[in-house]
Formats: structure tokens, sequence, C-alpha cells
């Protein structure tokens, strides 16, 4: 793929079973990504690393995915203007509602585009990140507007 346009970063290797709807949604609308592990916790110096070089690298949108006590994208988001989508990873302990609100709640001033838990947020980060470029990006947006009507066209009338 060409010069990475989405960041995909989570902050364990386990969070990838979730993290890679938004990859794969990403794929299946040609939107070059790169996915990385980056732990706010057990990788600090990574994770400044990332966020603060982010843009000089030509990225434009940064999907992070944490579980728990999820600071990824809050912290990310600390050290970039670009846009920063928060997917919370389900947790075994309490379902993702840590995540949830470990991400949802950001003060004022540095915000995070916090999604559904789970696999339905990742897919969903994928095409707010794909919506996103599309703005500025005509034969994207056309790729966007032809999975939404395929989306349609799968839906039956009817369940049996
Ligand atoms: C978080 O802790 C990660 O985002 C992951 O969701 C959770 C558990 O990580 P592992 O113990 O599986 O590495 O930092």
């Amino acid at each position: 793929m060409s010069q990475p346009l989405v960041g995909i970063i989570m902050g364990s290797s386990s969070d990838w079973e979730t993290m890679r709807h938004a990859a794969e949604t990403l794929d299946k609308l040609g939107v070059a990504h790169e996915t990385k592990v980056v732990s706010a916790h057990r990788t600090p110096k990574r994770l400044y690393d990332y966020a603060s070089t982010a843009k000089e690298r030509g990225l434009k949108v940064i999907i992070a995915g944490a579980g728990g006590a999820a600071h990824l994208p809050g912290m990310a988001a600390s050290m970039t203007s670009l846009p920063v989508l928060g997917v919370p990873v389900e947790s075994q302990a309490l379902k993702g509602m840590d995540s949830l609100l470990s991400i949802v709640q950001m003060p004022a001033g540095v915000p995070v585009g916090t999604l559904a838990i789970g696999r339905a947020g990742a897919v969903n980060a994928g095409l707010l990140a794909a919506s996103i470029l599309a703005t500025i990006d005509d034969d994207l947006a056309a790729r966007v507007e032809r999975y939404r009507e395929e989306q349609t066209q799968a839906v039956v009338e009817s369940p049996e």
C-alpha cells in the first residue's frame, strides 16, 4: 500500500481481534493504513514518538483502541491535532464499560471521537476515518457511498 493516511494503534496485541475490523473496513474502502501496538502504560515512549510525529509522517486520522484503563486515545490526542477516534475494547472484567468511560469523558479542549464498544466501534471507526478523508477525495467518497448502498441492498425484507 502507499503512504498510510490512517494510523491504527492499540494498547496490546490482544486488541487486534477487535481492531482488525477497523483495518479490514479501511481495506474494503481502499484507504492506506498502518497498524501498531502502542501502549500508554507499557510503552509510553513509543506512544510519545508515535503521536508527536504522526502528522509530519503524513497521517491524517488516528484510530486508537484500548481496553480497561484505556488512556491510549486521550494520550494520543494530547500530542497531536489530528482527529483521534477512540475504540473501547471489550474487557473481561467489566465488559468494556471501563474502556468506554476511560475514553469518552475527555475534558474540554482535547477531543477524542469515541465509538461503540468492540467490533461495531472498530468497523465504524474505519468508516468514519474514511468519511473524514472523503471530504477531500471524490473517488473515496464514491467508494464510501457504494459501501453504504451495498449494505442497504444486503438487508433482507423478511427474517425467514
Ligand atoms: C490494555 O490492556 C490493552 O489495550 C488491552 O485491551 C488490555 C489488556 O492487555 P493484555 O494484558 O491482553 O496485553 O492496555
